[in-house]
């Protein structure tokens, strides 16, 4: 297992990411790693999914909030699918799996963060799994990811991998350019719907942030890059980016892909009310804490 990125991450990517909020590093991890990621996936959602701390069948949430008549994102093509494919989602996979816990905390994910934040330390926060099976007619709701975490601080990124090419048609992610700049803190939704989680019952509301724009209803008005992807890209995107995807209209692939967290330097603990709960996160740290833990190891250290 090669610990080393398979290439150099240029200036130009480091400029990217800072400007636009996201940038996809091309062919950077080597094909052991991609193979990990593809064992681990198989793993927690298909033979070992009771050792995982936080599930979701996004499709049962869509079909719940349907019946409540709750507007559920779709469109007729998906509609139109044949047999239909679930929306599955893990947090927390690399606290019940090693494959996962080694990809998080061993590869060379660890180093990009340092590169991309200009950062001395790393710290390794938590992952999303998700898996789109052929023919899943969800979307995954425009969103940020910094309401969901208990965080402060501008060094917070996803990076989301695959180990299957992904394309504009199979789910490839899409994200609002530069909208990590804005300056605003917006509410989590429920991922299938772009409802926020406290209209819905699901989460505190917190009067610091404001509900996301209908961004899928106007498009047009929005600067989106979408990134289709192969294995060995990893896409990293800044927590306070917006960023969605489409369904997975193609009928006999699965999407597969996993988003790791890292944090650095400028980065401290708060908790944070609208962040769904989630057994993992004990919160033995106090607001304003450095968060070096166990929960939140250190990944790179260059101090
Ligand atoms: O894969 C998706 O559809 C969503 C991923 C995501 O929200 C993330 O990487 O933070």
């Amino acid at each position: 297992m090669t610990h080393r990125l398979a290439r150099e991450i240029t200036q130009a990517e480091i400029d990217e990411y800072r400007d636009l909020g996201v940038v996809k590093l091309e062919c950077v991890l080597s094909q052991d790693w991609i193979n990990l990621l593809a064992e681990a996936l198989e793993e927690v959602f298909y033979t070992n999914r009771e050792a995982v701390p936080v599930f979701y069948d996004s499709t049962e949430t869509a079909d719940k909030l349907a019946e409540a008549g709750i507007a559920v994102l779709g469109d007729h093509p998906a509609e139109a699918l044949g047999k239909r494919g679930r929306f599955l989602t893990i947090v927390g996979g690399w606290t019940a799996n090693d494959k996962v816990r080694r990809i998080a905390l061993e590869s060379p994910l660890g180093f990009i963060a340092h590169k991309l934040f200009g950062s001395n330390k790393v710290n390794y926060y938590d992952d999303q799994l998700l898996i789109k099976e052929p023919s899943t007619r969800e979307y995954t709701a425009f969103h940020t990811d910094e309401p969901y975490y208990h965080l402060r601080g501008e060094q917070v990124c996803g990076m989301w991998v695959s180990p299957d090419t992904v394309t504009e048609d199979s789910g490839a992610m899409q994200y609002v350019s530069g909208s990590h700049l804005w300056g605003k803190s917006f509410k989590p939704n429920a991922f299938v719907a772009q409802n926020p989680l406290d209209q819905l019952g699901l989460a505190e509301p917190d009067e610091q942030q404001a509900p996301l724009p209908d961004i899928e209803g106007n498009r047009g008005d929005y600067d989106i890059i979408t990134h289709p992807s192969n294995p060995g890209d990893v896409i990293v995107h800044h927590s306070n980016l917006i960023h969605g995807s489409g369904p997975n209209y193609v009928s006999d692939k699965t999407r597969r892909a996993a988003s790791f967290r890292y944090t650095g330097d400028d980065v401290t603990y708060w908790f944070q009310k609208s962040a769904p709960p989630q057994p993992h996160h004990r919160h033995q740290l106090k607001d304003g804490d450095p968060i070096d833990c166990a929960q939140f190891p250190i990944v790179w250290d260059s101090r």
